[in-house]
């Protein structure tokens, strides 16, 4: 088998470049280790920033995005019993956010591959990446037990925090940053109608909570937790009781409870791994960074590493000039590591630590009072919040 381009991984990143990818001509053939049924159960982001939407409008899949995605012009910090409205429009000279959830991103990209008739194999085993150093790389794994190689220019390594890219690289020559947090965040989706129009982040003195939404029927809430929590312990009435306590009254009060259709824990981590280009291998995407989900920029940041990605690639294939795969790792990262700080400060900010001292409790609201009184503090959350230009 050949190819241009091997790309390992149908999450959006893999996904949104093989469809980019298409639509310039460039031949590129997909490794996914699970089902596609099983990519689109996960359910994880919600929030697109502009430039995300935008790439999504010029891979040709954004009609639904349209029709069905909710345009939010600003959103709200909540702390002592109090709502504080963070309006992005006006902060931003007219940028907006679109609720969309992740897994409709990730559905109308395999849509379109599909109707592309381009070649993805899902269910494939033992994908491993070789020869990434010289001229000839390729991709080898097994299909329905029979071992395969796929030659290919280039690999993109959008295999996620977990995938095999990143941990393919000889050690010496990649630099991990990380940060762990001690807390996690428990997440229920229900179809009750959101307890608010715009979504809600709030610091409270039981820990953090999150009132967000996929549409005008559904809701999707997260509670800070410990790290040892299990999600078995956590029924329904439970965890409304919980987000409940922990939200300003009024919010409180429009919370309409119903039962929970997805219940899980994710942990919040800061990371990020340097450089991004191993000659013919380019990692995007969770392979190679992860924020905290709490500046919504995981799924955001994605997108804009596949920007460059894409960018540098066709410049390559088209425009017969290497400029933009050079530049690549230092452009992407350079953006990175401002939405890592970002959320690290949104998190930092927001959640109750188990080793916080008064002080440091009295420094978060301070920090709170500023940006909601502060038209300075405001421009700078809604600018990041929006997405900081590609
Ligand atoms: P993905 O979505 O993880 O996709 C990677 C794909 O690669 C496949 N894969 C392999 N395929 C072949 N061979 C291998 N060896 C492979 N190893 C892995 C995987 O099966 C998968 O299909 O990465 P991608 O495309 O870079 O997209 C990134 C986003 O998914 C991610 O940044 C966000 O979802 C992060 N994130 C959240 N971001 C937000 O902005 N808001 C959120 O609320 C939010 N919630 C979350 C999240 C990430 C989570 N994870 C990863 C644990 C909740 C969770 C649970
Ligand atoms: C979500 O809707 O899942 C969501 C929204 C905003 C965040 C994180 C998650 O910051």
């Amino acid at each position: 088998m050949r190819t241009q381009v091997a790309i390992i991984g149908a999450g959006p990143s893999g996904l949104l470049l093989g469809q980019l990818l298409n639509r310039a001509g460039i031949d590129n053939i997909i490794l996914e280790r699970k089902s596609g049924d099983y990519v689109l159960s996960r359910i994880r982001a919600g929030v697109l920033e502009q430039g995300m939407v935008g790439m999504l409008e010029e891979a040709g899949v954004a009609e639904r995005l349209h029709e069905e995605g909710l345009v939010h012009d600003g959103f709200a910090l909540a702390f002592n019993g109090r709502r504080h409205r963070i309006d992005l429009h006006t902060l931003t000279g007219g940028k907006t956010v679109t609720v969309y959830g992740q897994t409709e991103v990730t559905r109308d990209l395999m849509r379109a591959r599909e109707a592309a008739g381009a070649v993805t194999i899902y269910e494939a085993d033992d994908v491993r990446v070789d020869g990434f150093d010289g001229d000839h790389p390729k991709v080898l794994f097994v299909q329905n037990g029979m071992s395969q190689s796929l030659d290919c220019d280039f690999i993109a390594g959008c295999d996620g925090f977990h995938g095999i890219s990143r941990q393919s690289v000889p050690e010496g020559a990649i630099s991990e940053f990380e940060r762990v947090y001690p807390f996690g965040w428990l997440g229920v989706l229900a179809d009750v109608p959101p307890a608010a129009h715009e979504l809600v982040y709030a610091n409270d003195a039981r820990g953090f909570a999150l009132c967000s939404m996929r549409s005008a029927t559904r809701s999707r809430y997260y509670v800070q937790v410990a790290l040892d929590e299990r999600v078995e312990d956590w029924s329904d009435d439970r965890f409304y009781d919980e987000l409940r306590a922990r939200l300003p009254q009024d919010v409180a009060d429009a919370v309409v409870t119903g039962p929970s259709i997805e219940k899980s824990i994710a942990p919040l981590r800061s990371f990020v791994a340097e450089p991004m280009r191993f000659g013919r291998l380019f990692l995007a995407g969770d392979a190679s960074h992860i924020v905290p989900p709490t500046g919504a920029k995981g799924l955001n940041l994605a997108a804009s590493d596949i920007r460059y990605l894409f960018d540098g690639l066709r410049e390559h294939y088209l425009d017969k000039s290497d400029a933009g795969i050079d530049a690549y790792s230092q452009k992407a990262l350079s953006r990175i590591w401002k939405a890592e700080r970002f959320s690290w400060w949104m998190t930092s900010m927001l959640h109750r630590f188990p080793s916080q001292s008064p002080f440091e409790q009295r420094m978060q609201l301070a920090e709170l009072e500023y940006v909601a009184s502060s038209v300075a503090a405001s421009t700078s959350v809604a600018e990041n919040y929006v997405g900081l230009p590609y």
